[in-house]
């Protein structure tokens, strides 16, 4: 290893698997992996780049947060991207599995770059096949402008738009989602009967304190999936589907911060389809991933 270099293909502060095995410590507390798989798009095309783009943007952050007062000190290992099929989602689920069970077997918690909101079906599926969680305990909360709660898109059944319902096939114990502006009324009224809370971006600006004692009060394992377009198309205009009336980064700060203290076994972060250096959306995401981390 050469002292003084640094590798900007991975995650700021992050190891790469060999220089892990160089420092000769225990499996890290952190597996980041991209995926760079946009095949399900509708709109704005671009999200097979966000991997590289947060990983980028990741670079021009403090390792010392001023809110919290720490210093990032957690062990996040990145372990590069997924060999995604372009144009198919069976496949590149399929590794997606493969990979993220085996950060499972060795105790890492995975967090995902994405590629297009359709991936975390393929990370959430992992939990339930590893047979060590009970999904019913497990808690889905998810930020995003969209439900993703279509039993189809186009007649597809694994979309970014039927994300959150793939999910829900899986039985999770329960449902959060924050941001949303946007559904179709069937996507509601099977929000309100099965019990998946949801609550729209006036809604949180109104009641911040409420929102991040709803947060505070999950009991059992959360996982965290951000569609970067939660956040308003003016701090996040490179996602795949761009909606008006969004958070600020500063909302989406706070309710990542609420999750302090609670047993997270993944987060992702999707749908940057950013495609050059010092993209706003980029930025946006590589933060929220940074907050996350400072929390560890
Ligand atoms: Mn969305």
């Amino acid at each position: 290893m050469h002292l003084y270099t640094e590798n900007p293909l991975k995650f700021a502060f992050s190891q790469t698997e060999c220089e892990y095995s160089d420092l000769n410590e225990d499996k890290p507390s952190f597996g980041i992996l991209g995926v760079p798989f946009d095949s399900t798009t509708t709109y704005q095309a671009g999200a097979r780049y966000g991997p590289l783009f947060v990983r980028e943007a990741s670079y021009n952050f403090e390792k010392y947060n001023i809110f919290l007062n720490k210093i990032l000190n957690t062990t996040v290992q990145d372990i590069g991207n997924l060999e995604s099929v372009p144009g198919n989602f069976n496949k590149t689920c399929l590794n997606l599995e493969s990979v993220i069970s085996s950060l499972l077997e060795e105790g890492t918690t995975p967090i995902t770059i994405g590629g297009e909101h359709s991936i975390s079906y393929g990370v959430v599926k992992s939990f339930s096949k590893t047979g060590t969680l009970d999904m019913q305990e497990v808690t889905i909360l998810h930020f995003d402008a969209h439900m993703d709660l279509r039993d189809d898109y186009m007649g597809e059944k694994f979309s970014h738009a039927t994300v959150m319902r793939r999910i829900h096939d899986l039985k999770p114990g329960h449902m959060i989602q924050m941001g949303i502006r946007s559904a179709s009324q069937s996507e509601t009224e099977f929000a309100q009967d099965e019990g998946i809370d949801y609550y729209t971006p006036p809604e949180i600006k109104e009641d911040i304190q409420g929102m991040e004692k709803i947060i505070h009060q999950i009991k059992g394992p959360v996982y965290v999936t951000v569609d970067m377009d939660v956040l308003d198309p003016s701090y996040a205009p490179s996602v795949g589907t761009p909606t008006p009336g969004g958070l600020e980064p500063r909302d989406l700060e706070r309710l990542i911060f609420s999750l302090e203290g609670k047993e997270v076994i993944g987060l992702d972060v999707v749908e940057v389809s950013s495609n050059s250096i010092g993209d706003i959306t980029s930025i946006n995401a590589a933060k929220t991933i940074l907050d996350f981390l400072f929390l560890q």
